[in-house]
């Protein structure tokens, strides 16, 4: 019970009547032996009952007469024509599936069936999750599609094993032993990854080497390609710009250049041949110190186009960040990377998709969506999400992320009138675009239980399954995820979900309430560091964000400011500007305000966010009595660990509001409103606590 089986974990069901009304309808299988994917298949089910039900199912690859599982394709049963209707199964694509409760010849049978091996991988998935959390298997209707193509992991993970923004350990891609060491840990993250339906996976970071596109690391490349396509997924690579100069010895790498073309072209035909089903290429070009086209006064259509015409003869697609500002453009970096993409919509080859983060500054804990989304109608644009927690108290912090997704996911940017939605744009459905997909930074390490953070883990799992539906509801993700995970007891689940809903408006109001943002400390980004000022870049500050002041507080991003809001459809720059109607958690985000001007709860800005702060430090108190009283309700391993974690929390949730208030309160000039505790320390000892050390507040 350490955490490494994730929400795999197969525990035992203690019902009698559920037992056995599960072995009734699982302990006679059909499976037929196709391929290693169905072999995966097979391996799971046995592991699955063994675990959950205490038995060996028989199989049989082809005999149907006595069974009551049914698992294959149309090409293996021609028969399921009758019983799945053909429209509906060629809608499947190659990744959908249906389970379906139906009668062969007067025999009660379910079917699990979709177009490929790897779609009954994925039925086979969803079939157990109703075992797991206890469903009724009897009458079921299952189908699943998923809305986006592309789901991959982003792994920020360097050759050294380091992991940028990495908190669960070193990288778990062992580049010194492979390609002769196959891992279990590989085995086990495709499998995990193939349960919540990712696809793809991004083995390097995105400030890229270019020595992973050398022979020597393609072959170590290619052999975890290898392990992972029965379970459906996909190797990318982060491709380096300059690559043609530093591994190619070019004197340029410009993308107009013919034999900087040449040279992709012939890179890409060899990264093809070491693996047949390579998915493409990652980048981050002119980007805080990365290469790209600018450094030869060409766009970044120019520069994505380079790759995906190289790429284009073997299916392989771009993935080009748009995470593109400069600390020489004077304009407010949240408007950079609009400025740059929006003229190029149009200009992108058909096998190019941008990504864009969900924000337009960076991952923080609450931004509202970037303004991207419903910008390029002609380009399809791709969804980056960080599932590590950079931002986020990183490692330690419980904060359940779907939360963060689904409001940006469900935000309507109005782009093509009401019910615009951000999934519709991310899903392609919104302008009938073939390609989309979704990205997550991953929090995934050499950690035992893959994250550190037990509930890292969820956020892992959401991710997947926002992914594959950018439509489903956080809650409903969480509580089959703590069933599958740990318990099936019902004041385990609801008081674990009440900890996870609560968790993200936690942090957001113990760090960044009210549309405050990036007023971490330097560097590490774990504690608060309002007082960061004059850095070498100001846009990496964090006056530079909050702008406090004696005459208030706030980034003024209306017309008489930045005028970002002007990046944003009609509807949303109405709402946003007029302060009546502008939603109060992004407030300071688009306006710079008086302390002493009047929120909605009649208090003053002043009193408003020294409440929130304080509400944020209460919520880590409640969930830290919550998780109290849950022990002995799991094994005490990961009860304990989950505890100590939320007692450090809690900490330096005190820590985090402490500070800020201390800072803020150097220009508000006011008392703290009663009802807010009074900080035990000084803003200069809050200013020299380091994330080693941060002593009892
Ligand atoms: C920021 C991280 C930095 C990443 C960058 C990116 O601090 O480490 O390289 O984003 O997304 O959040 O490229």
């Amino acid at each position: 019970k350490d955490g490494y089986n994730l929400w795999l974990q197969y525990a035992k069901i203690e019902s009698p009547e559920l037992v056995d009304a599960y072995r009734k309808n699982t302990h006679k299988i059909t499976l037929p032996q196709n391929s290693s994917t169905t072999n995966i298949i097979k391996n799971e089910l046995t592991k699955a009952f063994k675990g959950m039900l205490l038995t060996s199912p028989e199989f049989s690859e082809k005999n149907i007469e006595n069974h009551n599982l049914v698992i294959g394709t149309r090409d293996n049963f021609p028969w399921l024509i009758e019983l799945v209707d053909k429209k509906q199964l060629d809608s499947l694509g190659q990744e959908g599936f249906i389970i379906k409760s139906t009668f062969f010849k007067d025999q009660p049978i379910t079917v699990i069936t979709g177009n490929s091996d790897l779609a009954l991988l994925y039925g086979t998935f969803e079939f157990l999750k109703l075992i797991q959390t206890h469903k009724s298997i009897s009458d079921l209707n299952i189908t699943s599609i998923p809305k986006t193509k592309i789901r991959v992991l982003n792994h920020w993970d360097n050759l050294d094993r380091s992991v940028e923004r990495g908190y669960a350990g070193s990288s778990i891609w062992n580049w010194h032993l492979l390609p002769d060491h196959i891992d279990q840990q590989y085995l086990d993250y495709a499998r995990a990854n193939a349960s919540i339906g990712i696809n793809g996976t991004v083995l390097t970071n995105v400030n890229a080497n270019a020595l992973v596109l050398t022979p020597s690391y393609l072959k170590k490349a290619a052999a975890l390609a290898e392990v992972f396509r029965p379970y459906g997924i996909k190797v990318y690579l982060t491709a380096r710009f300059s690559a043609p100069i530093e591994i190619g010895n070019l004197k340029t790498a410009d993308p107009l250049d013919k034999n900087v073309q040449k040279w992709w072209k012939e890179k890409a035909e060899e990264i093809y041949s070491y693996i047949p089903n390579f998915g493409g290429f990652l980048v981050k070009a002119d980007s805080e110190g990365q290469p790209g086209p600018h450094n030869y006064g060409r766009t970044q259509a120019d520069g994505a186009n380079l790759l995906a015409q190289a790429l284009k003869p073997f299916g392989g697609i771009v993935m080009w960040r748009a995470f593109v500002y400069s600390e020489d453009t004077p304009d407010d970096r949240a408007k950079q990377a609009y400025n740059e993409f929006k003229p190029l919509d149009g200009k992108f080859d058909n096998n190019v998709l941008v990504q864009v983060k969900n924000g337009p500054i960076d991952f923080q804990p609450r931004e509202p969506v970037h303004p991207l989304f419903g910008a390029m109608p002609q380009t399809p644009l791709m969804m980056e999400f960080q599932i590590t927690q950079e931002y986020l108290g990183q490692g330690t912090h419980l904060v359940y992320l779907s939360k963060l997704y689904e409001e940006i996911l469900s935000t309507d940017i109005n782009a093509k009138g009401p019910g615009s939605t951000v999934a519709k744009i991310i899903d392609g459905s919104l302008e009938n675009h073939p390609l989309s997909g979704m990205a997550g930074v991953s929090n995934i390490g050499t950690a035992r239980n893959w994250t550190g953070n037990h509930f890292g883990q969820a956020n892992w799992y959401a991710f997947g399954k926002l992914a594959w539906n950018p439509y489903e509801k956080s809650e409903k993700i969480a509580k089959d995820w703590i069933e599958m995970t740990f318990s099936s007891d019902p004041q385990f689940i609801n008081t674990s979900l009440d900890i996870m809903m609560e968790s993200h408006e936690a942090v957001v109001n113990y760090m960044t309430p009210l549309g405050l943002h990036h007023i971490m400390d330097w560097n590490h980004h774990y504690g608060p560091g309002p007082w960061v000022t004059d850095k070498h870049r100001d846009d990496w500050t964090s006056t530079y964000y909050h702008q406090a002041g004696a005459d208030g507080i706030g980034f003024d991003r209306t017309s008489s400011g930045s005028n970002a809001l002007s990046q944003y459809s009609s509807t949303i720059q109405n709402q946003f500007t007029n302060l009546k109607t502008c939603p109060e958690k992004y407030l300071l985000w688009f306006h710079h305000l008086p302390w002493s001007y009047q929120m909605q709860s009649g208090k003053t800005l002043w009193e408003e966010l020294a409440f929130r702060y304080q509400k944020g430090v209460d919520q880590t108190t409640q969930a830290l009595q919550q998780w109290s009283t849950l022990e002995g309700k799991i094994d005490d391993e990961r009860y304990k660990h989950i505890l100590s974690f939320l007692k450090i929390q809690e900490k330096e949730a005190k820590w985090w509001k402490n500070a800020c208030l201390l800072y803020f309160q150097q220009f508000s000039k006011s008392p703290l409103p009663q009802g807010v505790d009074d900080p035990k320390k000084t803003l200069e000892d809050y200013k020299k606590y380091n994330p080693q050390f941060v002593p009892g507040i």
